[in-house]
């Protein structure tokens, strides 16, 4: 842009690709976000055309060429003669003061599509753009997120962003155009999205996806609880799944009854959009109590030794083996207990594969009360086998051995 000190002397500004001849006469500045200072005169800068300012002109006023009118705003582009001053609307339309001498300033009337404007000497000029058909609606270029799974699935809400696209035409109105869609609920559907340009074509665009967000459910046919020692049990995990895409996979960890006591498995279902379940299955590994001596109700004197003799069976009354029957005889884990008494552990003879505890029944009973014997066997705190007998005391055996007793 030339200064005052310029005045008369012709220029040549580019005006879209054209040159044209100009003077220049005052100076001028166009006050806007970004446009003026670095745009030819009369031209709508590149890029500049969403934005708009005011006119700020000082210098010769001979003519009122620098009186801007007030109000004069959406200004695009100005051009300066010698003794009058243009500026374009963002509306494509043009304001002209200053002197009108040789109609410099009389703006015809109906002047509109105005894209660019130049002012000479005494003279004004206008490039009329030609109006633009655009009957194409905007396309989308759709991306969802987050993306689907190998299976077609999410689980959880997807957004899909449209991205649309008017080409060539007349450009999307950010206002009448859809940013993006967010799914709601769980299944399968279609989300959809609507723009219209700025000619009023509008585009519409679906989306498929498939929304689970429902973990499958778990009920395993094992239930917790006795397992036999060395039974073979299967647990399936019978896995059931809602929200739409169906079991993927599911199993459980395999039923251990090598040893006995407490234990614990796992059963896991993952659904095809991802969710998985795992529950827990506690059960205990356990022991049966046969050969067991003496039965119950067995009579006996009060103030006797009675020999208590058993055998640890596990699955199918299978005698449990030696190596571990003496471990658990060595480690206490066996034990005998009579009523009121102190538990007794049990030890175990190899030969007759049989555990023994001897125990001594209180005198001084009455005669035909019965006396519990319980069998129990742990491991850790748990109780992996438990039994009972009893022996009920003798009538005349109390009265019988009572003078014998009382004699020592
Ligand atoms: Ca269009
Ligand atoms: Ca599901």
């Amino acid at each position: 842009m030339r200064s005052s000190s310029e005045v008369g002397a012709p220029a040549l500004v580019r005006l879209r690709g054209v040159a044209v001849a100009a003077v220049v006469g005052v100076v001028f500045a166009m006050t806007a976000a970004s446009a003026a200072s670095a745009a030819p005169v009369g031209t709508i800068p590149p890029g500049a055309s969403a934005t708009s300012g005011t006119v700020v002109a000082w210098g010769d006023n001979a003519f009122g060429q620098t009186a801007v009118p007030a109000g004069l705003a959406d200004v695009v582009a100005i051009a300066a003669g010698r003794f009058h001053s243009l500026a374009l609307h963002s509306d494509g339309t043009v304001t002209a003061w200053g002197s009108n001498f040789f109609g410099q300033s009389a703006v015809p009337a109906g002047l509109a599509n105005v894209v660019a404007i130049t002012a000479g000497y005494v003279l004004s000029m206008a490039i009329v753009g030609v109006a633009s058909v655009d009957e194409v609606a905007p396309v989308p270029s759709a991306a969802q997120a987050p993306a689907a799974n190998a299976a077609g699935w999410n689980n959880t809400d997807v957004t899909v962003s449209w991205n649309w696209s008017d080409g060539d035409g007349s450009g999307i109105d950010p206002a009448a155009c859809q940013a993006t869609t967010t799914s709601v609920g769980e299944g399968a559907q279609i989300l959809s999205g609507s723009c219209t340009d700025r000619a009023g074509n509008t585009g519409t665009a679906t989306h498929p996806v498939k929304i689970d967000k429902t973990a499958p459910t778990l009920r395993p046919t094992l239930k917790g609880g006795l397992i036999w020692y060395g039974s073979k049990v299967t647990v399936k995990a019978n896995a059931t799944d809602r929200g739409g895409s169906g079991i993927a996979s599911s199993s459980c960890q395999p039923v251990n009854t090598s040893t006995p006591g407490p234990r614990t498995l796992t059963c896991t279902a993952t659904d095809r959009a991802g969710n998985t379940t795992t529950v827990t299955v506690d059960y205990v590994v356990g022991l049966t109590v046969t050969k067991l001596s003496p039965p119950a109700k067995t009579k006996t004197k009060a103030g006797s030794a009675v020999p208590v003799t058993f055998t640890l069976s596990g699955s199918g009354g299978k005698p449990i083996p030696a190596t571990l029957a003496q471990q658990l005889s060595t480690t206490c884990a066996v034990k005998v207990t009579l009523r009121g008494n102190t538990a007794t552990c049990a030890t175990y003879n190899p030969t007759k594969r049989t555990f023994t505890a001897t125990v001594k029944i209180p005198k001084n009973l009455t005669p035909r009360s019965v006396i519990p014997i319980s069998i129990t066997a742990i491991a850790g705190t748990t109780t992996i086998a438990s039994a009972t007998t009893s022996v009920t005391i003798a009538r005349e055996t109390h009265r019988t051995e009572h003078p014998e007793q009382s004699h020592r």
